[in-house]
């Protein structure tokens, strides 16, 4: 029967069987030692030659194989794994690695060409169980608002969002293209009567950029509920879900200070501005914006610089620079919508929608898009649909922030930009 390392304590006296990957070994004349881990923790084993058949082979072994080892745990006070170790009578190897092609300071495209290797790190390991505690935070938090969890399709016969940044791929003698956004999807829920949906899936962007904060490949958290009705609703309940999900990474507190040298933040400080308040403290230090501008990136980086708070909440933005299907407020010349930013990047869009046929398809024409073209989009409402809102969040964004990852493509599993589509 397996027992795990964090459970040896308990067996001091006894013989166990572990299953363990190796990460160093020292072969001395009469012994050897390897320290080996499992999901739980780190052992050191000592491995008698004289009593181990099979020493020549296991003093061969490279970091990464793994093994199964059985033996008898004593209490021994220079070990440096909690002054436990195994004092090993037998060790079956499973697999043999071979020599590693990368260290932690292997430049990053080389870490990517090897990312199966890059992925055994401390911190590729940390990462992935910190942001999967972070998902299921943010899933814990939709589920207590009564919402249910949604699968959209990802293969479309139109272009989601617009024609720009999709990609198109052959379908059976014609094309289909690969969502950009769930928006039609996720509103079609909220019409269907569910009065609140989510979803956290691949989003597909054509954007040949290489910058630090785009793939080409993104996990998208999108929610969408009905019977809001002021962009401020949608914030509050983002908010809360951000605090709820950074509330459940104190686990890792300790872990990332050891692993990343960083102050995980789990308490996030929170900032509602208009744009046009945004702009003026911007103005203010020199960086000057016009009344129908959108903030650049490095207007999103001041401003947390000058501010100091972690979550950046900026509404009202531009009709000129929102979608046709967000509300409009004419008289002011905005819509209701914001964007978050987190640690001085954007991490959320989000609005109140335009529920209102009527309405939504004249500002569909107005924006030059054809009512054919959007005459899916345009049945959510035709058959009733409730006001709503919502928001869609890049998981990478949030992760390589929380972790001071130099690139968003840190954050993913494998990640995908103009120049990689492997491993
Ligand atoms: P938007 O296009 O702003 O909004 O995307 C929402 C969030 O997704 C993340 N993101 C990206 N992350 C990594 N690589 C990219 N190329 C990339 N592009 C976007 C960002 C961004 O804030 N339908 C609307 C959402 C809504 O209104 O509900 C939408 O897709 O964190």
């Amino acid at each position: 029967m397996r027992t795990l390392v964090r459970e040896l304590k308990e067996k001091v006296g006894q013989e166990v069987t572990l299953y363990l990957t190796l990460e160093v070994l020292r072969d001395q004349k009469h012994l050897q030692f390897i320290l080996g881990h499992d999901k739980s923790g780190t052992i050191q084993l000592v491995i008698p030659k004289s009593k181990v058949q099979n020493h020549e082979e296991i003093g061969q072994l490279l970091t990464g194989s793994t093994f199964i080892a059985q033996g008898l745990i004593v209490e021994a006070k220079q070990s440096k794994t909690f002054g436990l170790e195994m004092q090993v009578e037998r060790i079956e190897i499973m697999s043999k690695s071979q020599a590693w092609p990368i260290t932690e300071e292997s430049s990053i495209d080389l870490r990517f060409d090897y990312r199966v290797v890059d992925l055994k790190s401390a911190k590729s390991q940390l990462m992935l169980k910190l942001r999967s505690a972070f998902e299921a935070g943010c899933r814990e938090y939709l589920y207590s608002k009564e919402m249910t969890e949604i699968h959209t399709p990802k293969l479309m016969g139109t272009a989601s969002e617009s024609g720009s940044q999709v990609f198109r791929v052959e379908y059976f003698g014609s094309y289909a293209y690969l969502a950009q956004s769930n928006q039609f999807f996720k509103e079609a829920a909220v019409a269907s009567g569910l009065e609140g949906v989510f979803e956290i899936a691949p989003v597909f962007r054509a954007e040949a950029s290489h910058s630090t904060r785009h793939l080409t490949e993104f996990t998208g958290l999108d929610v969408e509920f009905a019977w809001c009705f002021e962009v401020h609703e949608v914030m509050k309940l983002e908010e809360e879900m951000l605090i709820h999900a950074l509330s459940k990474l104190e686990p890792f507190v300790e872990k990332v200070k050891e692993i990343y040298g960083i102050e995980l933040t789990t308490k996030p400080t929170v900032r509602y501005l208009s744009l046009d308040e945004a702009k003026d403290i911007l103005k203010e230090k020199g960086f000057k914006l016009g009344k129908t501008q959108d903030l650049p990136d490095e207007g999103e980086r001041i401003l947390y610089e000058i501010l100091g708070t972690d979550l950046i909440f900026v509404h009202d933005y531009p009709i000129a620079k929102r979608p046709f299907y967000h509300m409009w407020d004419r008289e002011n010349g905005t819509t209701k919508s914001f964007d978050l930013i987190f640690k001085g990047i954007e991490i959320t869009s989000g609005a109140i929608r335009e529920h209102r046929l009527d309405v939504v398809s004249q500002q569909t024409l107005e924006k030059g898009v054809s009512l054919e073209s959007v005459s899916y989009y345009l049945d959510n409402f035709k058959y009733g649909c409730a006001p709503h809102g919502g928001f869609g969040l890049g998981i990478e964004r949030v992760i390589a922030k929380l972790l001071g990852l130099s690139s968003v493509k840190e954050a993913s599993f494998m990640p995908r930009d103009p120049d990689r589509l492997t491993p």
